[in-house]
């Protein structure tokens, strides 16, 4: 849909990752919240978000989550506690350290996950959060999908050191897992959020994990070639949902195919249908209203 057109602009594809967003948000309430990055539709979707309104926010209408304005980049649904796919590598780190320190001022039991990827682990901000999250015990899950490039720049030309002995370096419980593996990275979650809700968070996730396609649609088209040899198909053959489909009775994967393939086909019906947003109101929707100061506040 990105290369004919018919979405305007282009889309980081999540295909090949999808383990990591899967097994962590299996592990969450709707109470908990995310953060995600411009790789954000599996996220999204694993956090809950309707498939119908996801791609009309991709397709840019006015029945996407945010109307259209936030686009395949800035997809959300606070509702659901998705604070957002987000455009600048490394800025989910801090807003989910925020939704962590308000919940622990709340006193409310809620878990903030921040997926990113290995490029955002040299972001400032990214390492800032490690410190406060840290510091503060917040009730953080740091996923960083350690895929193997940033963009164009394999990992180990990035990245100094080793991301888990990072973190560690922080104070925070740190660990490395097979990110193609949905069940595996359940289970780390499943130990992280736990903990977090005891109080002994924040924690870190590195999932190995790697993307079939290009860093995002218009690869292809600018011809960029970066990768090893039989690299992708070497990748394709732990297609993590081949591994899943492969533990499930051949009943269910056929109920699962059928229910996935009427949910794109009604996604794609609903956008396709979805109106345009008017001109007019371009201006309209982009920013919350005025945050009323707290009684004794000096804001
Ligand atoms: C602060 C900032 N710097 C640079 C960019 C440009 N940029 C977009 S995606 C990307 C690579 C990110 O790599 P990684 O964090 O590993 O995520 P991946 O694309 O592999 O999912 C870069 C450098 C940006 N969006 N924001
Ligand atoms: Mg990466």
């Amino acid at each position: 849909m990105a290369l004919s057109g018919e979405l305007v602009g282009g889309i980081h594809p999540y295909i090949g990752q999808e383990a990591v967003a899967v097994g962590v948000c299996s592990q969450l309430d709707v109470q908990d919240v995310i953060t995600s990055t411009h790789r954000g539709h599996g996220h999204v979707l694993a956090k809950g978000a309707d498939p119908k309104r996801m791609l009309a926010e991709l397709y840019g209408t006015t029945e996407g989550l945010n109307r259209g304005r936030g686009g395949s980049m800035h997809a959300a649904d606070v509702s659901l506690g998705i604070f957002g796919a987000n455009g600048i590598v490394g800025a989910g780190a801090p807003i989910a350290t925020g939704a962590a320190w308000a919940a622990r001022r709340a006193g409310r039991e809620q878990v903030a996950v921040s997926f990113f990827g290995d490029g955002a682990l040299s972001q400032g901000v990214v390492l800032e959060a490690f410190n406060l999250a840290a510091l503060w015990s917040l009730p953080v899950v740091f996923v960083c999908e350690n895929n193997g490039y940033a963009t164009s720049l394999p990992v180990g030309r990035g990245l100094a050191g080793d991301p888990v002995r990072r973190a560690a370096g922080f104070g925070m419980t740190a660990w490395s897992v097979d990110g193609m593996d949905v069940e595996t990275v359940a289970e780390a979650a499943a130990a992280a959020v736990d903990g977090c809700r005891r109080g002994a968070g924040p924690y870190f996730l590195e999932c190995k994990t790697y993307r079939f396609h290009g860093h995002h649609s218009f690869e292809q088209q600018v011809g960029i070639d970066y990768r090893e040899g039989d690299e992708v198909a070497r990748w394709q053959d732990r297609d993590p949902l081949t591994l899943q489909r492969d533990r499930l009775p051949a009943d269910v994967v056929a109920s699962v195919d059928a229910e996935i393939a009427a949910l794109v086909e009604d996604a794609v019906a609903f956008a396709r249908s979805s109106p345009a947003p008017d001109p007019g109101d371009a201006l309209e929707y982009l920013y919350a209203g005025p945050i009323a100061a707290r009684p004794g506040s000096v804001l």
